[in-house]
This record gives C-alpha cells, structure tokens and sequence, in this order.
C-alpha cells in the first residue's frame, strides 16, 4: 500500500493502472484529460492513446474488451455525445473484458458549451453508474468498476464533475495480483452476441431488460452506498455534494444521510430511508436526475422533497459549499465571494499565437462585406469571439463550423467562411467537409493548422502539416494555399482569403504555424520540430 495525493482524474488512471488493463483510449476534453495523461506518464508500458475522437475512443476500447482485456475509455461529457452510437450498442454486446467509461461533467461550464448530465445517457443506455465523492473513492471504484464489469458483462460508467476531477487529496493505492490480470486473456464471445443484427440484438436487448432487477439488487447491497438514519429531516445526496453536505451539518446533526455512490438507484435503500424521513433534502450535481425519480409526477404522499425542483437549489450552475451551508441554516462565517474581491480578466490569445493573426487577417478580409457570416468551432481560436475580432458567430459543437456553413450558403449567406483548427479537424470536420466538396458549397474553410490540441493542453493532432495536405487531397479538395499566420504577412493573407471568399465554390486554405506552447516542449523531449 502507498499513500498518494491525487487528482480524481490521477486516482481513476491508478485506479486503471493497478485493475491491470491493457489499453486505455480517449480525446481530450476537460475536466477527463488528465486521466490518460495520467496513465501515459506513470506507466508508459500501458497502451495509452489519443484518439481521432469520442466514438473512436470508445470502439478501441470495446475492441479490446470483445478479446478480454481491460479498457478504459476516458472522455468529457460532450464527447459521449459523440461516442453515443457505440455507447448504447455496447449495452447489448456487453463487455468480455471489463470495460469502463469514465466522464468528465462540468457543471458550472468552466470550459464546455453545456452542462449536460452523463447520469442521464447512462440510464438511457440502461449501463450502471458509479458517482464518487471523494479521490479515494475515484480509485476505489474504478478498481470495482472493472471487477463488476467482467462480472456482469456489461460496460461501466463513472461519473465525474469537474471539482472533484481538478482538485487533490491523498489516496491509498494497493497495487497486487490484479495487475496480471492483463496477461490473462478470457475466451472470446459468441459472435451472435455481438453481431447486432435484428434477430441477434432483439435478445441482446431482452438480457438487458433481464440485467436491470440484478443491478438493482447489486444497488441495494454495494458498499459505496452509505446511509444514516438518525432524524426525521434527511437529506439524499451524490458525489461532491455529500462532502459540502457534511460540512455544513458538523459532527453533531441529527439528519439522516443517505449518500448514492451507485446507480441504478438502490429501491429498498431509498424505499427505507423514505419511510424513516419525513422531510428529505435531495443535493446532486447537474440535472434532478434522482429528484425527479423520487417524486414523479405526482410527488410522495406524506412527505416533502425539496431540492432543484421546487427551487431550494439552483437548476444550472455548480453546487457551492456555502450555498449547501446556507440552505442547511449553516452559513458560512464572513464569507466573501470570490467575485467581490478580485476582478475578472477575459480569456485572451496568448502573445504570439498564430490564431491573432488569423483573426486579424479574417477580419480584414471581410470588412468590405456588410454580412459575412463566420462560422467557427471549438479550440483556441475560439477567443476570436472577444474584442477587438469579434471573429466568431457560431461554436456549436465539434465540427458545426463546415457543418453549418453549406446550410446558410444555400440560404443565400454571402460570404460565409469556417475556421476550424487541425485537431478538431480530424474529430468532426472531415464527414462535413466531403459533402461541401460533394456539392462545391459556396464557402471558405480556413483550417488553423497550429500543430496541437491546443486548447486542452496541446496533445498532439491527427491532421497537421503534411498529413493534413494528403488528407485534403484525399477528399477531393483542389488547391489550397497554406498561408503563415503573422503579422508581417498580414496584407498577404488578407490577399488570399478575398480571392478564396470571390471563388464561386469550396475554397479551403490552411494557415499553418505551430502553437508556441509546443516548440519548447518538443525541444525538451528531443523530439522533431515540424517547420512553419
Ligand atoms: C466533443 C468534444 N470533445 C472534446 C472537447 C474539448 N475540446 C475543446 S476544443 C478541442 C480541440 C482543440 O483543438 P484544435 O481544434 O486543433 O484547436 P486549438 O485549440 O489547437 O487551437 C477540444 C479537444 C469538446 N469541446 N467537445
């Protein structure tokens, strides 16, 4: 046993590292992106890859699942929008290996475009859930996950929210026999299990119907579930919540807690507590997923349930301590919001970041146009919405800027342009970009080729440089100028995008300079420094 301080997202990667997978796959996206960081640096031994994107990500580790290893599969809760399609097919194939899926919420939005709650998909996708509250339990359950998995067969989420993947405290880890485990190999499946054709997933779907009572039951009797009974006023809680909860309350309340660690929901545990309580209290992060099961439509005879639904707490947005504190009549002494005393400073370009000069050049290039519409994506290049550019007039979801701008052209937009970086690119951009060749839509692309995903902390890309050329050959795009984005080629590159913006049909240029972030890091690992 050793004693760590971890991230929850450090502890779900040792918690990975010491179940013994064999392969761990994800694109980044905060707050999962330390997770296979994570497991990259502390055991480079392990397959850890970067993929195109979620959907990807997913199918790499059901593959490694469908041979019987262990795969982690690691994403934000947008990206398992993206990897849905396997996700809720994975439900009826099941997993031979264990297979589990962490994601990364983020209420509040700190740095995603919703606030969507994973608990949701999961129960969509009828797939168990564990929620923990603490970087102890981040390990402790990801060891569990993977135990459950293979013993279930069926894959296994972990939910995580940002505060709790982003903040450290120390884990015991246990490193032992299951680390092997990733020698073992257990016998393939039976291809009618995994080939979903209609008559073969028709009795998958019915073992998944059959599977729910059994995990309600493992539901009732996990351990990661802890209740309380002492009062009449009770409170329900999950996650992150249970530790603002305890704090608020002290050590000498007289409230009944039960604590959710695990989904579906324990009936008979929920059922007694209810029947003990008079009054309950439900705290969760993201959406009222557990109040709204509680109280239906109809609410609960007898009993008051107040929470996000009849307004005690605030339906978007992240739960606070203190706003746990002053709803348990608890609150915080002299405590001075973080807003009053500190003045808040808009995200910016970095000095130096090719993507000013983009902007810049865009811009420019535009300004004799009354009605340019400039779609644009999700990356660095994003910031382009912020004086003095004001760049940016859509960032949808990955891959909407090339989706989107055939749609308006047809609509009679002129002119309308994309900008979308390599990396986000190779996510989502290149499906749209083939039917805009398909259809020679009236649009510009730039493609902000700066080397990296930048924005979540400058992992590699799949479509950069030359590769990105071959790429665009390969779909079908003819001629396209790579444009160095600074300011000494400023004019130039204004040039080159009014003459894309006048082609009648697909234009697509690149501009192509490394992030500044990577140059140093590249030159401490010795690696080649692509030029431009
Ligand atoms: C579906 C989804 N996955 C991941 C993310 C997190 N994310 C935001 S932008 C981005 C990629 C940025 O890379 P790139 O497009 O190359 O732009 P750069 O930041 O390098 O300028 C990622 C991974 C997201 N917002 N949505």
């Amino acid at each position: 046993m050793k004693a760590e301080l971890l991230l929850g997202d450090e502890a779900v990667a040792w918690g990975a590292i010491d179940a013994g997978i064999g392969g761990a796959f994800s694109y980044a996206g905060t707050p999962a992106t330390e997770i296979l960081e994570t497991i990259k640096n502390v055991a480079p031994a392990t397959w850890a890859m970067w993929s195109a994107n979620e959907k990807v990500a997913y199918e790499e580790a059901l593959g490694m699942s469908y041979v019987g290893k262990r795969a982690l599969v690691a994403m934000k809760h947008v990206g398992l929008n993206v990897a849905m399609d396997p996700f809720m097919s994975s439900a009826l194939t099941g997993a031979v290996g264990g297979l589990v899926l962490v994601v990364g919420d983020d209420p509040g939005m700190h740095s995603s475009q919703n606030e969507q709650d994973s608990r949701c998909l999961a129960e969509f996708a009828k797939i168990p859930v564990f929620e923990p509250s603490t970087q102890q339990e981040c390990y402790d359950m990801t060891r569990e996950a993977f135990r459950m998995s293979e013993r279930l067969q069926t894959p296994i989420m972990i939910r995580l929210v940002t505060r709790l993947a982003h903040s450290r405290s120390q884990v015991t880890l246990r490193p032992d026999a299951e680390r092997d485990r990733s020698q073992t190999r257990l016998p393939l499946p039976d291809p009618n299990d995994w080939a979903l054709v209609p008559v073969n997933a028709r009795r998958r779907y019915k073992r998944l119907l059959d599977l729910q009572s059994v995990l309600i039951e493992e539901s009732d009797n996990c351990p990661f579930q802890l209740m309380e009974l002492k009062g009449k006023q009770g409170i329900l809680c999950v996650g992150t919540a249970y530790n603002y909860v305890r704090e608020a309350l002290g050590a000498s309340s007289d409230r009944s807690i039960l604590r959710i660690g695990f989904y579906p929901l324990p009936s008979k545990l929920i059922r007694e507590f209810l029947h003990h309580c008079d009054e309950v209290l439900v705290v969760e992060e993201g959406h009222p997923f557990i109040e709204s099961q509680l109280t239906g439509l109809m609410g609960i005879p007898g009993k008051t349930i107040h929470g996000k639904l009849d307004g005690t707490l605030p339906m978007d947005g992240e739960l606070l301590p203190e706003m746990i504190g002053a709803v348990l009549g608890n609150p915080t002494p002299d405590h001075v919001p973080v807003d009053s005393i500190m003045t808040a400073r808009p995200p910016q370009f970095c000095k130096g970041c090719p993507h000013s000069s983009s902007m810049g050049a865009l811009v420019d290039a535009t300004s004799i146009y009354e009605d340019a519409l400039l779609f644009s994506d999700i990356g660095c290049y994003t910031l382009g919405i912020m004086p003095p550019y004001r760049s940016v007039h859509s960032a949808v979801d990955m891959g909407a800027s090339i989706g989107m701008a055939p749609g308006a052209s047809r609509a009679g937009a002129f002119p309308v342009l994309c900008t979308i970086g390599d990396s986000t690119f190779a996510h989502s951009g290149m499906t749209p970009l083939l039917g805009a060749v398909l259809s020679d839509a009236n649009i510009t692309v730039l493609i902000l080729d700066n080397a990296a995903t930048a924005m979540t902390g400058a992992q590699d890309s799949m479509a950069t440089g030359d590769q990105l050329m071959k790429l665009l050959e390969g779909l079908g795009v003819k001629d396209v100028p790579i444009l160095d984005p600074i300011p000494k080629n400023h004019a130039a590159n204004v040039e080159t995008i009014r003459r894309a913006i006048e082609h009648q049909g697909l234009s697509v240029i690149v501009a192509r300079r490394p992030c500044i972030h990577i140059k140093p890091r590249k030159l401490a690992a010795n690696l080649p420094l692509s030029e431009s």
